[in-house]
């Protein structure tokens, strides 16, 4: 008679592990660091993912493994609207596969690309949404660090995911590191100097920047001339009628030497750009 309140006995389903003939391969749907991505369907639950397909023997050569090891235990922790979800993963003998959320949207890179630049509504609202998912990630303590268009997808809602944790740390204390391409990247980033959660906030003034304007605010010939000008902080807005005062607002609040004096995430949320701009859904198309 007791034992019906007692609390249920935790449901112990040995984790499932999954192979290549749990999936029926489809179209691939691009190619990114180290391998392919393509469109999958596990056979069982008919359930639609993405399979990103990773060489062993890249991984080995570049000596990554406690980089992917960490990717993959970061982010199957992570469960955000805005933060594409990695289900799990499997091997075989040569390559390694993810089992990705799949963004039926692709990559918001694409979309960019495809216009030149977004509207004040779009670029709000996704600002807007990986605010979001900055805010839950540096909670959990996690900096993503590689934030820029090709890392960023869209589900069939048009809704911003955020993917590829491949150069993020679990963080308390300050961190140092790295290489890559530049434009991204905060002063204390390319200088190699300690950072923290405020590397990301920098990255969204420059992504704010890239959606409205079309390309990064320093980008240049060389490596050399875009340190320069991250270190500068050589900002400029290009006359163009399109983007209002309160953008350039934010973009110059975000893109700020002084770590700590970087507009907080909160912040960000209440800006009177995002608060006119925003669609709170989410999603928008226009
Ligand atoms: C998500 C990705 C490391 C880490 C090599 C990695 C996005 C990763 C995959 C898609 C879902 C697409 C769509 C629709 C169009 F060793 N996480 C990734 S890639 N829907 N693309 N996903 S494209 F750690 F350095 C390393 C090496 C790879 N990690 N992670 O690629």
């Amino acid at each position: 008679m007791t034992s019906q309140f007692l609390p249920p006995q935790k449901q112990r389903k040995p984790k499932k592990e999954w192979s290549l003939q749990d999936f029926e391969i489809g179209k691939p749907l691009g190619k990114g660091k180290f391998g392919r991505v393509y469109l999958a369907r596990e056979v069982q639950s008919k359930y639609i993912v993405a399979l990103k397909v990773i060489f062993k023997e890249q991984i080995e050569k570049y000596r990554l493994h406690h980089q992917l090891r960490r990717e993959m235990e970061i982010q199957t922790s992570l469960h955000h609207p805005n933060v594409l979800r990695l289900y799990g993963w499997f091997h075989d003998d040569h390559r390694i596969f993810l089992i990705l959320e799949y963004a039926h949207g692709g990559e918001l890179y694409r979309e960019l690309r495809k216009t030149g630049h977004l509207n004040e509504k779009q670029a709000a609202t996704y600002i807007a949404s990986l605010a979001q998912a900055l805010a839950y990630c540096h909670e959990k303590h996690v900096i993503h660090r590689d934030i820029k268009p090709e890392n960023l997808l869209l589900d069939h809602e048009g809704r911003l995911k955020i993917a590829d944790f491949g150069w993020s740390v679990q963080s308390s204390s300050k961190r140092h590191t790295m290489c890559g391409t530049l434009d991204y990247l905060a002063p204390e980033m390319v200088e190699n100097k300690a950072h923290d959660y405020a590397v990301d906030n920098w990255t969204l003034g420059i992504l704010c920047y890239e959606f409205l304007y079309g390309v990064p605010p320093f980008e240049a010939e060389s490596q050399m001339d875009t340190f320069r000008r991250i270190m500068k902080v050589d900002l400029s807005f290009p006359a163009t009628p399109h983007v209002s005062a309160e953008a350039k607002n934010l973009i110059s609040r975000l893109l700020v030497k002084d770590s700590s004096k970087r507009l907080s995430i909160q912040k960000i949320m209440e800006h009177p750009w995002i608060i006119k701009y925003a669609d709170p859904s989410g999603t928008c198309s226009n």
